[in-house]
């Protein structure tokens, strides 16, 4: 069942690998571990017993970033596999959106695969789901095994229901992907039916997970690039609402500024630069951890209640532990960023052209911001219009596209008044501003007046759009810099320009 948290947009799904005892579970999770491209990489939990076998659960949280405006956060679990746990796959199955059925292809184990899918049924029986309504996936394992049994005779006796299968070797990652996709693209298209989500969603949703894997054998380079976001999820098991719809492109009407007034103050903007933390740069997890339990694999732990306890415990202490190593990875990647700003800023200095330090400030902002584009606005000699001065990402700069009463253009607008546009505000106040600039696919922005010595100069803007999540505080802070540095810039110019201008009269009456 798809757990929406409505408060924080974001939609958790589950995938949860059954099958008999030893057929690969594990091994095939390990192997879709090791395809994560690194910056995406969580840790891949796994509670075992005291000789090594899984107890509750192998958990791979993944991250799928933004889609039609949820975080969606993909879990892929385990089941134990042996006969006593029974009790244990129960808890671990409850609120599954689709199942990967590991099989074992070894003749001796046909008995236990059938057994487990059986079994599998009843689970979903007892938490009122129906197995023939699961998006639901074979996955035959150990095809490297001389005496594996014949395709066909694994079809005939465990596949009456003609789900889709795939040949994997887990041990060597060969095809233990494919299932995994057709898994998650059968719950997207069961999501867009029973949830009414836009059609797109399965798309977005395999692209997502496409720029996730890695082709495999792929040589991992150093991430040059984090992408990395941080969604705790603060309610689980709320109820699915009716999902909205997509925003419907607008028309062009002009808007007020009188809505933007709620804006925070030019003030209050600054003053968001001060909440930038310093943190551990220790590099991110993407490793493995293992929780050894004192139970031995003998002792049955049949307490329903305290297993779904335990095992909702553990689901959320492995949830924090990937939030905790996205936290750390994001305050490395700020460490960067800030790094990377004060070379620009010792750069700047040095420079003569201002056309050249605002193309270098824009283009190393959009790449620090992961932005989808940027511009400097400055006014036009003798209008109210301005002009965008240096751009990247959009061919024209949205806020300077829209029409506004009373201004040539929305950019004008917040210029000639000094009053920047964030989305998402800080106060979490919603932004006007956002419904118009979704035409563009933009989900957020941050738009600032450039000032020095308390004369207005100009406007900046940035923009994101999805899978990126919003701009959060840190991100507005470090634009926030790159405004200083810009009107900095203009300004010493302008000095420079004065004092050119200066020295050469007096040359000139001295010449005189
Ligand atoms: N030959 C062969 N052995 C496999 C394959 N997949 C897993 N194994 C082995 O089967 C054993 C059980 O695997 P594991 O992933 O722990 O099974 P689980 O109990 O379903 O989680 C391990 O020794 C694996 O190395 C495979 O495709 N071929
Ligand atoms: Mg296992």
């Amino acid at each position: 069942m798809v757990r929406f948290n409505n408060t924080d947009r974001i939609m958790s799904l589950k995938v949860v690998y059954v099958g008999c005892a030893l057929g690969g579970k594990t091994t095939s999770l390990e192997k879709i571990h090791e395809r994560i491209a690194a910056p995406h990489r969580s840790r891949l939990v796994s509670l075992n017993t005291a000789n090594d076998r899984t107890l509750f659960f192998d958990l791979l949280p993944l991250d799928l970033g933004q889609i039609n405006g949820y975080g969606v956060s993909l879990q892929l679990f385990t089941v134990p596999g042996q006969v006593q746990y029974t009790s244990t796959r129960r808890a671990v199955l409850t609120g599954a959106d689709a199942i990967v059925v590991v099989v074992d292809s070894h003749p001796e184990r046909l008995r236990d695969n059938r057994d487990a899918i059986h079994e599998l049924s009843d689970h979903l029986k007892f938490h009122g789901m129906d197995i023939l309504s699961m998006p639901l996936v074979l996955q035959y394992n150990k095809r490297d095994l001389r005496e594996a049994v014949s395709v066909e005779e694994l079809n005939r006796q465990l596949n009456p229901r003609d789900w889709p299968w795939f040949e994997s070797i887990a041990t060597e990652g060969t095809g233990v992907v494919e299932p995994f996709l057709k898994a998650a693209v059968s719950m997207a298209d069961e999501i867009v039916g029973r949830y009414k989500f836009p059609p797109s969603f399965g798309e977005r949703l395999a692209s997502s997970l496409e720029r996730l894997l890695e082709p495999p054998g792929t040589v991992r380079p150093v991430p040059e690039e984090p992408v990395i976001q941080s969604l705790p999820e603060t309610e689980i098991g709320v109820p699915a609402p009716e999902p909205e719809a997509p925003p419907e492109p607008m028309p062009p009407e002009p808007i007020e500024l009188e809505d933007t007034q709620e804006l925070p103050s030019l003030e209050s903007l600054r003053a968001l630069q001060d909440s930038l933390s310093r943190g551990a740069s220790e590099p991110a997890g993407g490793g493995r951890q293992r929780i050894q339990s004192s139970i031995d694999s003998s002792e049955a732990v049949d307490l329903q209640l305290l297993l779904q306890g335990a095992i909702e415990a553990h689901e959320s202490m492995a949830k924090l532990t990937a939030e905790l190593d996205k936290t750390k990875e994001r305050l490395k990647m700020r460490e960067g960023h800030l790094a990377e700003l004060g070379r620009i800023c010792r750069w700047c200095l040095g420079q003569q052209s201002l056309q050249e330090i605002f193309n270098s400030v824009l283009r190393s902002l959009v790449k620090s911001l992961r932005a989808a584009g940027a511009a400097i606005l400055l006014p036009q000699p003798g209008s109210r219009a301005l002009r965008e001065q240096a751009i990247e990402g959009f061919p024209s700069d949205p806020i300077n596209s829209l029409p506004c009463k009373g201004f040539p253009s929305l950019a004008s607008g917040l210029y000639n008044r000094a009053c920047p546009s964030v989305s998402p505000d800080p106060s979490g106040t919603s932004n006007p501003v956002d419904r118009h600039l979704i035409r563009w696919g933009i989900i957020s922005h941050i738009a600032s007046p450039l000032e020095a010595q308390g004369q207005l100069l100009g406007l900046m803007t940035t923009y994101r759009v999805e899978p990126f999540p919003p701009f959060d505080k840190a991100d507005i802070a470090l634009f926030s810099a790159a405004v200083a540095l810009v009107s900095g810039s203009i300004e010493l110019a302008r000095l420079r320009a004065a004092a050119r201008a200066q020295s050469s009269s007096v040359a000139g009456s001295a010449r005189r």
